[in-house]
């Protein structure tokens, strides 16, 4: 079918209004892993320094990693989330853990 109004008669001129083309961009969530080295104390850290949650959640989150192997920091556009991984990659690697950080789409984005 067309995207254009039928002309009433020859002479009409069918006019369309535009339809607003602006989508939000796709999300990712950044992820850290459980190893058997890094310390509770450091994980927690890069919780609050890096992704700015509090005492209480970066607990939470790090425990839940802990516990299950992975865990959400948070979820951002593309170029934050790599920024994020890429800082707790560097900060990790500065201290001497092997602290693990990923990212993969939000799959709750739509
Ligand atoms: N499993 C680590 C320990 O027992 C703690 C840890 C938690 C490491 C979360 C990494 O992403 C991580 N010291």
């Amino acid at each position: 079918m067309s995207d254009f109004p039928e002309p009433l008669h020859d002479t009409d001129i069918a006019l369309e209004v535009a339809k607003p083309k602006l989508k939000r961009p796709p999300l990712y969530k950044v992820l850290l892993l459980n190893d058997d080295y890094t310390t509770m104390e450091f994980v927690i850290k890069v919780l609050c320094e890096i992704f700015n949650h509090s005492q209480d959640d970066a607990m939470t989150i790090m425990l839940h990693v802990h516990q299950k192997g992975a865990g959400v920091c948070g979820v951002y556009t593309r170029e934050i989330a790599e920024s994020k991984v890429d800082q707790v990659m560097r900060y990790a690697q500065e201290e001497k853990h092997p602290l693990q950080c990923t990212l993969e789409p939000d799959s709750d984005d739509d």
